[in-house]
This record gives structure tokens, sequence and C-alpha cells, in this order.
């Protein structure tokens, strides 16, 4: 079974919010996170290019939701940000609406990958959010990223108490360690991703019939 090629992801628009997103077909994985959870460095390692996804070393400046496609159809979003402390509580609130909302409506999502650094996992935003994606039937993989920040032990006993904590969901939530540093969990990413894309084909115009 050859995978798809993530290397020829592209940048197709930006939105301000989920409601200037563009039409709900195909299949959309999106990535969220808190500030700083290493997101876009993760999005830059699976397509391997060095700024796809903007890496910043300053904490909640991408406020724009960024759609990427892998081909026609097949899109990865780039959701912003959450948990910033210094944002102020009414936006706090008014994104977490925002993320609520877009896991329960939007018809092409078919997968979440949510990061969380591996030493602060399950954090209330993340735990709230994992919690959204199950109950709206997403499947969620959750990347404990910066994986290389822990020695192998520490890293292997912190991936096995969150797959312990994950099983609580009761949902399909897998875990796994991932290091855009080291190359970390790469692999892993993409046959998730591999896996999501397989499961339905997007409607495209020649499934519309002619008159
Ligand atoms: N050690 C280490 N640092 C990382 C890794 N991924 C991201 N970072 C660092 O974490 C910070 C935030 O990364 P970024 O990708 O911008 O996070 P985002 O805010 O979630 O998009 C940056 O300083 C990155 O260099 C990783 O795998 N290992
Ligand atoms: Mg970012």
């Amino acid at each position: 079974m050859s995978g798809w090629n993530y290397h020829v992801t592209h940048f197709v628009t930006s939105a301000p919010d989920i409601r200037h997103l563009p039409v709900d077909t195909g299949i959309e994985v999106a990535f969220a996170g808190r500030s700083n959870a290493g997101k876009s460095s993760a999005l830059n390692t699976l397509t391997n290019q060095k700024a796809l996804a903007r890496t910043s070393k300053t904490p909640g400046r991408t406020q724009l939701i960024n759609l990427f496609q892998v081909a026609e159809g097949y899109r990865l979003v780039d959701l912003p940000g959450y948990g910033y402390a210094q944002v102020p509580e009414e936006m706090k609130l008014k994104w977490q609406r925002s993320l609520a909302e877009y896991l329960r409506e939007r018809v092409c999502l078919k997968g979440l990958v949510a990061l969380m650094d591996i030493r602060h996992p399950l954090k209330d935003l993340d735990h709230q959010m994992v919690m959204w994606a199950i109950q709206s039937g997403i499947e969620v993989l959750i990347l404990l990223t910066k994986a290389d920040k822990l020695a192998s032990g520490a890293r292997k006993a912190q991936l096995n108490a969150v797959r312990e904590e994950a099983k609580t969901f009761l949902g399909t939530v897998e875990v796994e360690a991932f290091s855009s540093l080291k190359k970390i969990g790469v692999d892993k990413l993409s046959q998730k991703l591999d896996s999501w894309y397989r499961d339905l084909p997007p409607a495209t115009e020649d499934d519309i019939p002619a008159e």
C-alpha cells in the first residue's frame, strides 16, 4: 500500500474564522493545540517544508485558520493555537465556541491531530477539545510533541500514561510521541493521515451527473 506524498502539500487559503472556510467537501484533517505546542513545526516536518506553516517563537501570534491541500479535496487545516495567557478572556471564549462549532458541524472533518507538549499533556482545554471531537464522531490522534526533551525511558512512561488516560474518552483516540527536531513519530502521523484520507473519496465535479 503506497501512502500519500505529504511533501507536495501547498497553501490554499486563510480564513479569519470558521464561517469563511471553503466548501465543506472532500476530507479535512485539523491540527490543533495550545500555542507553542509545536503545531507549525509538526506541519513543516510532515511536509518537509521549512516554512509551510510559520513557526514562531512568539506564542499566540497565528490567529488565522490556514488551509493546505495535499491533493485536490484533501486538506490539512492549521487551527489557531489556544490557551495563550495574554489573550483576553472574551477572545478565548469566542475561540472555544468557534472550535466547538467547527468540530460539530464540519462534515468533511475526518480527523483531529491534537498536539501537546509531552511534558504537559491533556491540560483542561486539550481535554475539552478531544471531548468535543469524540462527541462529534471525529477520530483523534494525540501527538506528544517535543519528545526529544525527555530521555527514552521517561518518554515511554509518559506515552503509556497518556494512552491510559486516553482510554477514558470512549472514542478513537490514539497517542504517539512526536519530535520535529529528532523526526520521531513522523511515519505514525503520515500513516494515520493516510488512513483518514483513504476512508471515503471526496466528491468531485465528475461525480455530479451531467444534464
Ligand atoms: N526541542 C524541540 N522543540 C520544538 C519542537 N517542535 C517545536 N519546538 C519549539 O517550540 C516552539 C514552538 O513551536 P511552533 O511550531 O511555533 O509551535 P506552535 O505555536 O504550536 O505552532 C519553537 O521555539 C520551536 O522551535 C521539537 O520537536 N523539539
Ligand atoms: Mg504556529
